[in-house]
C-alpha cells in the first residue's frame, strides 16, 4: 500500500464553557498497518454527537474522557482498505469508533458492517444509528406511548427528536415539539407530520402547552433541560413519564442550572422521570434497526441530514451544534 498520511483533529485544551476552534488542533502521522483481528478504514462519514462535549470533560462516566493530544472521539462510517480479519473484507462499509480522523485502524468486532441496500450508509449514523436507536428505544420501552396520548420533544427537529415524534405518530399519538426556529418548526408540522411546535426562543413556551395541551402532556421526550423541560413538567398530565434523553441546555456550562423546582406537580399528577442510555438496548439494536430501515425504504420514516463538506470543518460544526446551528443529523463528509 502507498505511504499513506492521516490528517487528525485532537483535543488542545479543554473547552471552558462554550468549546472554541482553538481547543482542538490538528496533527499528521502516519497511518499504521492493521495487525492480526483488525482493519483498516478510511472515514467516509463523522458522526457529530452532543454527548461529545461530555467527553472533553476530565469526569468520569460510562466511558473515559479524551485526553489532551489525544484524538477526539466520534463514530464514523468508512470504507476498509485492509483488513487482518476473516469477518470483514477489504471494500466492506462499515460503522465504528472511529476518532475525528481520515483512517483508523480498529479492531474488526468493535465494527458493524453496513449493509448499503437497507438505507444509505450515512444513516448508520443517524435514523438507522445511534440517534435513531435512542429514539426507538427511549419513547417505546421507556415512555410506552398509547394511542391518543400527548408527546412533547425538545430539540424535536434533531437527529433524535424526528424520529420520536415520526414513530409517535404512528402509534397513533398527538406531537409537539419545541425548536430553536421557525424553519424548523415549519419541519416538523409541514414535513414530519408533527400536530404542532413551538419556537422555544421566540414564543411563550408555558402558555403555548397550556392551549395546546389543555389536558397535559402525557410523554415529555427531554432532549435539552432548561426552561422548556420546567414549562412541561409544569403542563404534566395525570400519570405523565419525562423520559430525560439528553440536557443538552446544561452541556456548556461550568455550573449546571439547579432547576426543575417544580416537583411538586409529580406527586399530584402521580408522574415518573426516568433517564435512560441507548446502551442498555443493545440486545434489542438489530431488530430496531431493521425496522428502523424499513421505514426508511418505505418512506415512512423521514430524516434530515445536515451535511458539513471537509475534514477541516469538524470543530466549527460541533460548536454550532451545541448553538442549534444544525438542521437534522449532523455530520461531516471526509472523502467520497
Ligand atoms: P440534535 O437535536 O440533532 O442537535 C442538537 C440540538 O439541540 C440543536 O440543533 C438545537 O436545536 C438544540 N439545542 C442546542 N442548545 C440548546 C439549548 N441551550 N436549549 C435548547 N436546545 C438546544 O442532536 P441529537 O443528536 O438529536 O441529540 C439530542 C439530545 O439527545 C442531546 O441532548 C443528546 O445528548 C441526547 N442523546 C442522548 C442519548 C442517550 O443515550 N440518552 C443518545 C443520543 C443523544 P434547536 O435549534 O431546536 O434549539
Ligand atoms: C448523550 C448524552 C449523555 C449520550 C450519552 C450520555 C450516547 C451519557 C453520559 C454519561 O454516561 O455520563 O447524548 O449519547
Amino acid at each position: 500500500m502507498p505511504e499513506l498520511v492521516n490528517r487528525r483533529w485532537t483535543l488542545a485544551n479543554r473547552p471552558v464553557g462554550y468549546p472554541q476552534e482553538s481547543d482542538f488542533a490538528i496533527i499528521e502521522t502516519d497511518v499504521d498497518d492493521p495487525q492480526h483481528g483488525e482493519i483498516l478504514v478510511r472515514t467516509l462519514f463523522l458522526s457529530l454527537d452532543p454527548y461529545m462535549r461530555g467527553r472533553m470533560r476530565d469526569r468520569r462516566s460510562y466511558a473515559v474522557p479524551v485526553g489532551i493530544g489525544d484524538v477526539v472521539v466520534g463514530e464514523g462510517v468508512g470504507r476498509v482498505i485492509a483488513s487482518q480479519s476473516d469477518d470483514v473484507a477489504v471494500g466492506d462499509i462499515v460503522a465504528c469508533q472511529i476518532g475525528w480522523q481520515e483512517y483508523a485502524v480498529v479492531p474488526a468486532h468493535t465494527a458493524r458492517v453496513v449493509d448499503p441496500a437497507m438505507a444509505p450508509i450515512s444513516t448508520a449514523l443517524g435514523v438507522t444509528g445511534m440517534p435513531g436507536l435512542t429514539a426507538y428505544h427511549g419513547l417505546l420501552a421507556v415512555g410506552q406511548p398509547r394511542p391518543g396520548e400527548t408527546v412533547l420533544i425538545s430539540a424535536a427537529s434533531g437527529a433524535v427528536g424526528a424520529v420520536v415524534g415520526q414513530i409517535a405518530k404512528m402509534n397513533g399519538c398527538r406531537v409537539i415539539g419545541t425548536v430553536g426556529t421557525d424553519d424548523k418548526a415549519a419541519y416538523c408540522t409541514d414535513e414530519l407530520g408533527f400536530d404542532a411546535a413551538i419556537n422555544y426562543k421566540t414564543e411563550d413556551v408555558f402558555a403555548r402547552l397550556t392551549e395546546l395541551a389543555p389536558d397535559g402532556i402525557d410523554i415529555y421526550f427531554d432532549n435539552v433541560g432548561g426552561t422548556v423541560t420546567d414549562a412541561a413538567i409544569e403542563n404534566l398530565a395525570l400519570r405523565g413519564r419525562v423520559l430525560v434523553c439528553g440536557q443538552i441546555s446544561q452541556y456548556n456550562l461550568e455550573e449546571p442550572e439547579m432547576a426543575p423546582r417544580n416537583f411538586w406537580n409529580l406527586i399530584t399528577k402521580q408522574a415518573r422521570i426516568e433517564g435512560f442510555l441507548v446502551f442498555n438496548f443493545q440486545n434489542d439494536h438489530e431488530v430496531a434497526r431493521t425496522r428502523l430501515a424499513s421505514w426508511v425504504r418505505d418512506g415512512s420514516l423521514k430524516y434530515r441530514e445536515d451535511i458539513v463538506d471537509g475534514f477541516e470543518q469538524a470543530p466549527r460544526a460541533f460548536i454550532g451544534l451545541m448553538n442549534g446551528a444544525n438542521f437534522g443529523k449532523l455530520l461531516v463528509k471526509m472523502s467520497d
